[in-house]
């Protein structure tokens, strides 16, 4: 027998310590983590979907997996609590590692559109340190300029906003370059559309990314199962249940305003460092909203989720 050269790959699938990695050649191996590397990754969370690893071929499309190149993101979770699955220990649980970006799904019109919503994924997103798309779905059901009248402001604060409708057709190609060459999340309540838009860029694409119902979420709780979904433009589709679920299980209430991109650069103008923003004199913010240069809703989006974290706090002790 003689020693191979490490073969390079992606982790496409990761369930109950099998690795289905996809080798650079395009061969899929399933693997699995040696003994001795068990050890000394235990610590860690091994390793996850999205990881870029070297594996060592044994037999016909089986391996294991030798090393795990450091991840330059990941899209983690607080680890259910293995007692009662209703409670989140203060554990991170790594989903996903190396996301590129995150498709947030809305629709226009059934279901109506929560900003309030779009506003927590996005501090979510900001905290993971992961790229935004907001993807407004069904505009076929809207008047004209309607869609536009409501999301314009995450465009004028940086975020990329694309309009469409899976059955008319718009923005298909949009969406579907937006995806080319990288690893996205699709997050989005239930029926906003996004099977139909998966679909839509491209044939039987919705149904190889499977939804996580309520009857399988909790099991999914325990055992972690994300599987990359490629794309025929080059990329990859996450199916990870877990976004509905990241939880801002490990933020305090300071840092909030460091994730609303528009809020975070004029806290250093406010009068007090440790400003809240809800009521302190010389408020750089509050001035920015009396004077219409940040929109009344996202800053009431921050003071609706500052109250949610000063109530999560206090319960913790
Ligand atoms: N009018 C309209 N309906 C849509 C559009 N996209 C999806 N739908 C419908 O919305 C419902 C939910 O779509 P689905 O793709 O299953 O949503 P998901 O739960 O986010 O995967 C279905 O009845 C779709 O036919 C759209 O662009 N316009
Ligand atoms: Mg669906
Ligand atoms: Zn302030």
């Amino acid at each position: 027998m003689y020693l191979s050269t490490p073969i390079k790959g992606l982790v496409t699938k990761a369930q109950s310590g099998f690795f289905t990695v996809e080798t650079e050649s395009g061969e899929k191996v399933i693997c699995t983590i040696p003994g001795r590397l068990k050890k000394v990754w235990q610590d860690t969370d091994l390793v996850a979907a999205g990881d870029r690893v070297t594996i060592a071929i044994h037999d016909e499309g089986q391996g294991t997996i030798e090393s795990v190149a450091p991840r330059e993101s990941v899209l983690s979770r607080a680890k259910p609590n293995p007692e009662k699955r209703s409670l989140l220990t203060d554990q991170e649980q790594v989903l996903l590692a190396n996301p590129d970006q995150a498709v947030l799904v809305f629709s226009i019109h059934r279901p109506d559109p929560s900003l309030r919503k779009l506003d927590r994924f996005l501090v979510v997103a900001e905290r993971n340190h992961l790229p935004a798309i907001i993807c407004v779905n069904k505009i076929d059901l809207a008047r004209p300029g309607q869609a536009e009248e409501l999301f314009h402001v995450y465009k004028e604060i940086g975020y990329p906003v694309l309009y469409t409708s899976a059955v008319r057709g718009d923005g298909i190609e949009a969406l579907r370059e937006a995806l080319r060459g990288k690893i996205s999340v699709l997050a989005g309540s239930s029926g906003v559309g996004k099977t139909s838009l998966l679909n839509a860029i491209q044939p039987g694409l919705g149904r190889r990314v499977k939804e996580v119902s309520k009857a399988t979420e909790k099991g999914l709780h325990t055992t972690r199962h994300v599987e990359l979904v490629p794309l025929a433009v080059g990329g990859y589709v996450a199916d990870t249940p877990g976004i509905r679920a990241l939880a801002l299980y490990d933020l305090e209430p300071g840092e909030l305003d460091g994730y609303f991109r528009e809020i975070a650069p004029l806290v250093a103008g406010c009068q007090f460092s440790d400003c809240s923003h809800q009521h302190e004199p010389n408020c750089a913010v509050r001035a920015a909203v009396a004077e219409g240069r940040v929109s009344p809703e996202r800053y009431e989006s921050y003071l609706r989720l500052r109250e949610e974290h000063e109530m999560l706090d206090q319960a913790a002790y």
